[in-house]
């Protein structure tokens, strides 16, 4: 592939915004077609980072968002929605979601750093760099947010959500931070397209690893990072995100700018995006090597790695409801939230009577983009100690799994969760 076809790669089905956006920077069609056909879109879009729009839209300010620290807390946000699972992270209660959208004060937190950090946006800067890129160059916000912006609704969830199951369901706990179901949110995301900067910084055609670096560690053996595959990098979803439903991005999710890599494990979402480092040879770093690696008996090794390292998330359903929950005895509706990186939630069954018989549940039409669904039924509550069981397929025609080979660090649990509930 050469430069020319790899930035041609990068607005596959996006060619006539990259015109609109050239021209909103006072470039006009004859100067864009020159352009193209010098550089490509890279040429057209360092020809408009810099330049003002010439028409104003509006935009938030480039400083930190409002509201004060709470005291003591290594989290902004106010933790009172929360199960406070130690001072690393904040895990969201579904009970507390009504509709598809997670509000941003009820998003879940997770931490590595030990405290969420505190940006300047305008000392920001995000270095794209390696032996990979042919322009290496240095973003401000500014510039960022002035590369064409793309707006998708996405879920995102730690790969470790769900993680106590392996003990309370499975009788083996795994180690790391013991998520029940809140490990996940479900957010409408604006950013810049990764591809755009990895375009403007030239990458070549032999770029094989894009790793992305937070601020929050930079120590080569321990700094967060997470290295995705050129074709995930360069895919027109994976975005360098600023705003977060509607708000300039929080700083508990990363502020200034952050990665959202839809479908894939929290932990390729790096906060507080500080440098992106783009290799032609297969990189190995902490977080697909020990971290964020599937290690037990059921995974071979890959690599340099100590076992398979988790990249996409797998399909799961949960109640909206406390674990376990206590209900009054009688009919009422029960709602919940299923998800699957590979596509809309076709179908939610569910069982009270511990999977002999299954249900159909309703699940919401509306299921843009990468978003979460929502589904909901009936269930006649008898008096008692109870369950209900839950399981999702996609349109792809993946389901949850029966059982989940054990892995050391708890990611991927997707079983079926028997929710208790006590009915009085
Ligand atoms: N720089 C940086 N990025 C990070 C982390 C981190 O500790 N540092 N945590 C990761 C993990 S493990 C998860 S699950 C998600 C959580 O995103 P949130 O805190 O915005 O919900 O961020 C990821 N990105
Ligand atoms: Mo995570």
């Amino acid at each position: 592939m050469t430069e020319g076809e790899s930035a041609s790669a990068a607005r596959r089905g996006d060619g006539e915004p990259l015109w609109e956006f050239a021209r909103s920077r006072g470039i006009d069609r004859r100067q864009f077609l020159r352009l193209m056909l010098a550089g490509g879109a890279t040429a057209v879009l360092a020809a408009c980072v810099g330049m003002e729009p010439s028409s104003s839209r509006p935009q938030a300010a480039p400083t930190a968002p409002a509201g004060e620290a709470v005291a003591d807390s290594p989290f902004f946000k106010d933790p009172a929605p929360f199960i406070v699972r130690d001072d690393k992270g904040l895990e969201s209660r579904l009970e507390s979601m009504q509709g598809l959208i997670t509000p941003n004060s009820h998003f879940f937190v997770r931490n590595n750093a030990p405290a969420s950090l505190d940006l300047d946006a305008s000392d920001w800067r995000l270095v794209v760099e390696g032996g990979a890129v042919s322009l290496p160059i240095k973003l401000t916000y500014e510039e960022v947010r002035t590369l064409p912006s793309h707006s998708l609704i996405s879920y995102l969830e730690c790969a470790g959500n769900h993680r106590a199951m392996f003990g309370i369901l499975n009788g083996q706990q795994s180690s790391g931070t013991q998520w029940m179901t809140g490990a996940v949110g479900n957010g409408e995301w604006v950013g810049a397209r990764l591809s755009d900067v990895l375009t403007l910084a030239g990458i070549r055609d032999d770029a094989v690893s894009v790793m992305l670096v937070g601020l929050d560690t930079e120590a080569p053996e321990w700094g967060f990072r997470f290295v995705l595959p050129v074709e995930k990098a360069m895919d027109p979803d994976t975005l360098l995100a600023y705003s977060l439903n509607g708000e300039t991005l929080p700083r508990d999710h990363g502020f200034p700018v952050r990665a959202l890599v839809p479908g894939w494990v929290g932990s390729a979402n790096i906060k507080w995006l500080g440098r992106i480092v783009v290799s032609s040879e297969q990189l190995w770093t902490r977080n697909n090597t020990t971290s964020y690696t599937l290690i037990g008996d059921a995974y071979p090794p890959v690599g340099e790695s100590e076992g398979r390292p988790v990249t996409e998330q797998v399909i799961k359903s949960a109640l909206a409801l406390p674990w376990p929950a206590e209900l009054a005895a009688g009919r009422r509706r029960i709602h919940g939230y299923a998800h699957s990186p590979a596509g809309r939630i076709a179908r939610v069954e569910w069982s009270d009577d511990g999977g002999e018989t299954w249900s159909e549940a309703e699940v919401s039409a509306t299921q843009p983009d990468y978003s979460w669904a929502r589904f909901e039924f009936e269930w006649d509550a008898e008096a008692g100690e109870r369950t209900i069981m839950t399981r999702a397929s996609d349109i792809a025609g993946n389901a949850q799994p029966d059982s989940v080979p054990f892995n050391e660090k708890g990611y991927l649990f997707n079983q079926p969760l028997p929710h208790p509930i006590r009915v009085r």
